[in-house]
């Protein structure tokens, strides 16, 4: 799966002077993200999940289950702009490397090895605020 941003490294101009949004402080607010999974249906089983980082900033990728009646997306935010992680079926966070860690950084890759049974699952990054930009995808798992 690959994960990515819009953010200012990727508009290929480093410096977007044009821009009223950027400049030194200004805060370039957090563009359109997204959490890209390929394939989005697996069979169960032992599932290898393979993060790339495309992005500009780092991101992760925890697996939670998707309840019944819910859509990926609808999970609510606390206040610190992440969702709950109640029930993370593991998470890939590691920059070039297994499990969880401090966080993808741009252009690294990291993994995880989960064991799921049929069903809906809901892939998030939960550094605050992505998830509410956009980062997330439905994974299904098949018999
Ligand atoms: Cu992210």
């Amino acid at each position: 799966m690959t994960v990515g941003d819009m953010g200012p490294g990727m508009r290929g101009r480093p410096d977007d002077a044009g821009s009223p949004n950027s400049g030194p402080g200004g805060g370039h607010g957090i563009g359109m993200m997204r959490l890209r999974a390929t394939p989005s249906t697996v069979p169960a089983g032992v599932v290898s999940l393979r993060v790339v980082n495309a992005g500009a900033l780092p991101h992760e990728v925890v697996v939670l289950p998707l309840p019944a009646r819910q859509a990926a997306g609808e999970r609510p935010t606390g206040a610190d702009g992440r969702v709950d992680e109640a029930g993370s079926l593991g998470e890939a966070s590691r920059s070039c490397g297994a499990g969880a860690g401090d966080g993808v950084a741009p252009g690294a890759m990291a993994w995880t090895t989960v064991t799921l049974q049929p069903g809906h699952y809901e892939l998030v990054c939960n550094v605050p605020g992505h998830y509410r930009a956009g980062m997330y995808a439905e994974l299904d798992v098949t018999q």
